[in-house]
This record gives C-alpha cells, sequence and structure tokens, in this order.
C-alpha cells in the first residue's frame, strides 16, 4: 500500500521494484551535525560513494510535510544551508510537521521510520543517540534506541561518541532486544576512535555476513532493527585522549549552560568539532563515507539473498 503522505524519489522507486539495493541517509547531520558548506559536499559525495558502489541513495528529510526519500541536490543544499534553522524531527515531531507542511530534518529514528515505509532495509549514518552520561537522573535517552527496537532497518554507523554513556547505551539495546553488529570488530568503536573498552554482541567480517543476519532477523518474524558498527579507518581516527578532553569540555559547558532535551546532542557536537579545531570533522566526513560504502555493498548483498529465495 502506498503510504499517503510518502514521496519516494522516481530513481528510487524503481530500483525498489527491480529488487536493486538502495541505502537510506539521514538529513539531521546535514542540518545539525556539520557546518555549511562541508554539510553539503559530504552529503552529495556520500550519494556518490554509494552509487560508485553500486546502489541508490535516498537521503531522508520532510519537505513541506511530505515524508520524502530520495531527495534532489536543490533539497540537500537548502537543508545544509538552512543547518539549524530546519525542525530537528524525531518521531514525536512528525504529526505537526506533516499536519502543518513543515519542513525537519530527520533523526536516526525518523530516516529508520520512513525507510521502512519506503520499503529500503538498510541506512548508513555516522554516529546514532543513545543513553547520556547522568541519564540516571536526566532521562535523556535517544528515541533512537526506541526506533531501533521496532523498525526493521539495519543501521551503519561508526559506533556512538563517548558524550554518551556507551556501557548503558549496550545495556539499553540488550533489554531491547537489538542486535550490535562489530563489522570486523568484537570491540564496539567509540566513533572518533575504533575502540570503547566495551565489547559487542557478535563480530561479522563481510557484507554478505551482515546481510544473512539481517535476513534471518526478518525471516524469523522479529521486530526492530539492527545496530552495525563499523570501526573509522585507522589512518583518520583520531587521538583518544584529544577527543577525550574535547568531550569532557564540551559536557561540562552544556552542563553549566543547561543545555537541555533536543538541544543536547547538536550542541555537544559543534563544541566537540570547535575545541578540536577541523580535526574531528575531517574525521567525521571520512568514518560516513566508510559507511556509505558498507551500507551500498550489504545492501546489494541483501538483494542476492532474495533473489535466490
Ligand atoms: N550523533 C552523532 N552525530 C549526529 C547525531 C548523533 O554523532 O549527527 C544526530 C543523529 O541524527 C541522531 C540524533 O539520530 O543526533 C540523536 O539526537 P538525540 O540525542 O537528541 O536523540
Ligand atoms: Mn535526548
Amino acid at each position: 500500500m502506498k503510504h499517503p503522505y510518502l514521496d519516494v524519489a522516481p530513481e528510487v522507486s524503481r530500483a525498489l521494484e527491480d529488487g536493486r539495493p538502495v541505502v537510506a541517509l539521514e538529513s539531521t547531520i546535514i542540518s545539525h551535525g556539520m557546518p555549511y558548506p562541508q554539510n553539503v559536499e559530504t552529503a552529495l559525495a556520500v550519494e556518490e560513494i554509494i552509487r560508485r558502489n553500486g546502489a541508490v541513495p535516498a537521503t531522508v528529510a520532510v519537505i513541506g510535510g511530505r515524508l520524502k526519500a530520495g531527495l534532489t541536490k536543490e533539497e540537500i543544499d537548502y537543508l545544509g544551508r538552512t543547518g539549524a534553522g530546519v525542525t530537528k524531527a524525531s518521531r514525536r515531531d512528525l504529526p505537526v510537521l506533516v499536519a502543518k507542511g513543515m519542513d525537519g530534518a530527520t533523526t536516526v529514528t525518523t530516516t529508520m521510520m520512513i525507510a521502512a515505509m519506503a520499503g529500503i532495509r538498510v541506512f548508513a549514518t555516522g554516529g546514532i543517540g543513545g543513553v547520556h552520561r547522568g541519564a540516571e537522573t536526566t532521562m535523556d535517552i535517544s528515541a533512537d534506541l526506541e526506533e531501533l527496537a521496532q523498525t526493521p532497518v539495519m543501521v551503519i554507523c561508526a559506533g556512538a561518541k563517548s558524550i554518551l554513556d556507551l556501557g548503558l547505551t549496550l545495556e539499553y539495546l540488550e533489554t531491547k532486544g537489538v542486535p550490535v553488529i562489530g563489522y570486523g570488530t568484537s570491540e564496539l568503536p567509540a566513533f572518533y576512535t575504533d575502540r570503547s573498552g566495551f565489547g559487542v554482541d557478535y563480530r561479522l567480517d563481510t557484507p554478505e555476513e551482515l546481510a544473512q543476519a539481517f535476513h534471518a532477523q526478518r525471516a524469523l518474524g522479529l521486530k526492530g532493527g539492527m545496530l552495525v558498527t563499523n570501526p573509522i579507518p585507522a589512518e583518520y581516527a583520531m587521538d583518544p585522549d584529544v577527543i577525550d578532553r574535547a568531550i569532557a569540555q564540551a559536557l561540562a559547558e552544556s552542563k553549566e549552560q543547561g543545555v537541555r532535551g533536543k538541544a543536547t546532542t547538536p550542541f555537544l557536537l559543534a563544541r566537540v568539532k570547535e575545541i578540536t579545531g577541523g580535526d574531528s570533522l575531517a574525521s567525521n566526513i571520512q568514518l560516513v563515507y566508510n559507511n556509505a560504502e558498507l551500507a551500498a555493498k550489504t545492501a546489494a548483498a541483501l538483494c542476492r539473498i532474495q533473489k535466490e529465495k
């Protein structure tokens, strides 16, 4: 059934009909995750990497109240230029954005939702939201974790930043039944670095193995998605001491300034970037490229499995 509020771009829709691979991409990373113009350049380069690896990109957003799976270059440029002027759209934001015909940049949560509505199974991003440090008292737990628990999309990321409590994030995912896979590693990567000190549930080493696990999750009739954590390539990883100090400073500032709610993650991301100069941005861009490539290959492997059945 076609969804009344969903617009799937013609190229994406043709690929899905033909059983060809498609990879979803989020837009909060464009509007709130990186500065202009690097955000637009990166978003367009990521689409290109997905094409080069044999899949069709579908960048997701809400434009004029329509849920979009696949954006034009102009729409990507608009989101990048407008930056934080666009609503950061999580699950709770969709009803009003749609009813009022507004724009929204989709987080991991809403990108998963819209990808699932469109029939897209693989989604590449940088980092996911999780359980924040101090969540024992603030109750700040990203809606991304709830979405992973209920929506059947594979999310390929570079782990989570230690602006979060990584141990509590893993506990939460365990409770919710979300498989956490390390790609070529048995340790959860920490976004800017390939190590966190925490183990993942399983290590898988090829796109085929990732696709098989996702296929089995569907065949078992399980709800929810799968989290694939793909370590940043060693040559782009940051010095753990440098990044830890920047994160500690950003966290202290957010506390001092009383930053709360949906502003927390964008505040921390922006401050870490400012404190480390351009270094963290360069790493951030490279890890997204790396995830896009793996997502395209995994989406292709998933299509091959589907054809065999
Ligand atoms: N973490 C990052 N980069 C990001 C985000 C998180 O390292 O760009 C964005 C993603 O869109 C993610 C959202 O879904 O922030 C989570 O926000 P919150 O913590 O408010 O749920
Ligand atoms: Mn939050």
